[in-house]
């Protein structure tokens, strides 16, 4: 074996330990075997988290798109790199090879010049998933421009802040967009957010929908005709180890987004090697993320990840339910797709509408599933390995964050073995741990707390653009000398890690700290309940009492609804324990989501609590109209 890829649970055993006992030569040896280096670093890594201040690889000298394309120009140059399936089933999947990649990613580098563009400049990307959102990227990083990718649902205020925010002097954007049976007019929404963004002083519009779009002249470009006039070859910026590559914008509860910031070469090597080891990718492999590379797990797992690796990775413009339910298989069965990575909202909304939809369609191809996101209850999990991976694929549960860059705790497909609802075992380099309110670490199994990571890894994000004083507080402030993740968990018997929601969501049950995962896994094992989400109100005699929202399948013929309601308590005190009860149980078609499909408790947790006025920061919201129906039918 080599520590790149790792084998066997033995493997995994030793390479864990040697990445903790020894972190520098650890990375050091990954760093040097895998990547392409213009110089090498003068130390490998140097952490204060009291600052904090972080660095990978001080000293090194690179650039990611050679990583990710030029170095596999000679042995992999007419291997796929990028297979885009449309929103349209009818219209033809396109194949684009690493040379062809390579090329279009340099004249779109060439355009980003010759309209000013140069390193350290803040590009926005507001394109839908087409090609040119993943080429828009890589041409930015060819050329050392930082890219923020908005990602293409957002409106135009939410736009508007994040050019703003970042100053941005471009925009990359699109006449419009395919979502199912819906165009979308991107070019309206960005024009509506530039009134409000005066340092933008370029558009690049692609072309996808036809649609009769206005330029603003002075601004406003269409894009194709400068990619064809420009040259096909563009040499490679030298880029710092620890120059910024691109922000990226998360929500929390409050507040307004934080642009997270990531670096060169830390973000490199760890997103390559976990995707290596994560999907155990094979040369001739292809893999498909169905998530928008407008989020990180885009950006890692779509982009970063797979092209360092020289793979094979699907870019799918639309949405799982059209023209129906069985859209993600006829995709799957249509490239042969080995390995599969979506997010739980995704796979109990196709719970949700039953298993016709999987049958008749070969899936065969599929050695590894994959999930992120959400903690995933035991409903969905079975349901995508029997009914997707027929017993046959092991799940990768990953667990993650925009701001760690790259997966954290994750089981390895054949290695380490997968437990429902569990994410497992840390990934080598990561020190995950558990503390409790005062900071003191909770060593032993079998436990329960806040999960922080203790010692620095490559992929994790440097500070918050323009605010570090913001991400000191929120990530390093709580726990001395540790990050904190926000989120809680525990540890069963074997050192497994179960994520039990953020600890913003918690819920305190006898002084015990339940999470909202296990309560929601309790409920959504009844066969007619799809998915839900359960928070606390306050009540006069305990304190607080549990308020249940429940979504029921489609296939559900209900008559009695109390009944339901009985039920479903008794598989919580059958799980949990009485004391874990609902005292409320409202219906609801759907729970509030974020748009990359996080239920958003925070909102229900407000409607619960009687406070229906003022439901804070609702701009990621997915579905806006299901709040109302939410609120008319409070109990
Ligand atoms: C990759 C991503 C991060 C938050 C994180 C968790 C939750 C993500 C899992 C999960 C349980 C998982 N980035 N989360 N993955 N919870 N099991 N496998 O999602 O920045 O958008 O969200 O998502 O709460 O802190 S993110």
């Amino acid at each position: 074996m080599s520590d790149y890829h790792i084998t066997s649970f033995d493997d995994y055993k030793k390479v864990y330990t040697k990445s903790i006992s020894n972190p520098e030569s650890f990375w050091e040896t990954l760093a040097e075997e895998n990547f392409l280096w213009r110089k090498k670093w003068n130390k490998v890594v140097s952490w204060d988290f009291s600052k904090p201040e972080i660095k990978w690889f001080e000293g090194a000298q690179l650039n990611i798109t050679e990583n990710c394309l030029d170095r596999h120009l000679e042995q992999r140059g007419n291997k796929t790199a990028l297979i885009f399936e449309p929103n349209n089933p009818d219209e033809p999947a396109k194949h684009i090879s690493y040379r062809e990649l390579h090329e279009q990613v340099c004249r779109f580098a060439n355009v980003l010049k010759s309209r000013g563009i140069k390193k350290g400049d803040r590009v926005c990307i507001y394109v839908p998933m087409i090609p040119e959102l993943a080429v828009s990227v890589l041409a930015c990083a060819r050329i050392g421009a930082v890219h923020s990718v908005v990602f293409a649902g957002f409106s135009a205020n939410a736009l508007a802040m994040r050019i703003n925010d970042c100053d941005c002097s471009m925009v990359i954007t699109c006449d419009g967009s395919f979502r199912g049976n819906k165009t979308i007019d991107l070019k309206g929404i960005v024009d509506e957010a530039l009134q409000n963004c005066p340092g933008v002083t370029s558009v690049l519009v692609a072309k996808r929908i036809n649609s009769d779009i206005k330029l603003k002249e002075g601004r406003d470009e269409w894009l194709q005709p400068l990619l064809d006039k420009a040259a096909p070859v563009c040499p490679a910026e030298t880029m710092e180890a620890e120059d910024p590559l691109f922000i990226l914008y998360t929500s929390g509860s409050t507040g307004k987004p934080k642009g997270m910031v990531h670096t060169t070469a830390g973000y490199m090597v760890y997103t390559a090697y976990t995707f290596k080891n994560v999907f155990q990718y094979s040369e001739n492999d292809v893999y498909w993320c169905t998530a928008d590379i407008g989020w990180i797990t885009g950006h890692s797992y779509i982009v970063y990840g797979p092209l360092a690796n020289g793979a094979t990775t699907v870019l799918f413009e639309g949405v799982p339910s059209y023209p129906d339910f069985s859209r993600f298989w006829q995709i799957v069965a249509k490239h042969k797709v080995n390995q599969f990575y979506t997010a739980p909202t995704a796979i109990r909304a196709l719970a949700k509408q039953g298993v016709a939809f999987v049958e008749g369609h070969d899936v065969s191809s599929l050695k590894v599933l994959g999930t992120v996101g959400e903690p995933i209850n035991d409903e969905a999990w079975h349901w995508y390995d029997e009914t997707v991976g027929k017993k046959k694929c092991p799940i990768v549960d990953t667990w993650w964050q925009t701001e760690t860059g790259g997966i954290m705790i994750t089981s390895l497909p054949g290695i380490i073995p997968s437990k429902p609802t569990f994410a497992t075992l840390a990934f080598p380099g990561i020190q995950a741990c558990l503390v409790n309110e005062e900071g003191e670490e909770i060593k032993g199994n079998n436990v329960d707390g806040r999960l922080c990571i203790k010692f620095p890894w490559p992929g994790m994000a440097r500070t918050i653009w323009g605010d570090h004083q913001r991400f000191k507080d929120t990530y390093f402030t709580a726990f001395n000398d540790k990050y904190f993740t926000g989120d809680g968990a525990l540890r069963d018997a074997i050192g497994n890690y179960r994520i039990t929601g953020r600890v913003d969501d918690v819920i305190i049950v006898s002084g015990h700290n339940l999470g909202t995962a296990p309560i929601e896994d309790a409920i959504n094992e009844h066969l007619n309940v799809a998915e839900s989400a359960i928070v606390a109100f306050p009540h006069d005699i305990k304190g607080n009492a549990l308020y249940g929202f429940v979504t029921l399948k489609e296939s559900a013929e209900i008559e009695d609804f109390e009944a339901i309601r009985g039920e479903i308590n008794q598989l919580i005190s059958k799980q949990i324990g009485a004391i874990a009860k609902l005292d409320k149980i409202q219906f609801t078609s759907e729970l509030p989501k974020t748009r990359s499909g996080k239920i958003m408790r925070r909102i229900l947790r407000k409607i619960a609590c009687g406070e229906t006025e003022n439901l804070g920061d609702t701009s990621t919201l997915l579905n806006p109209e299901v709040v109302e129906e939410i609120i008319q039918q409070r109990l």
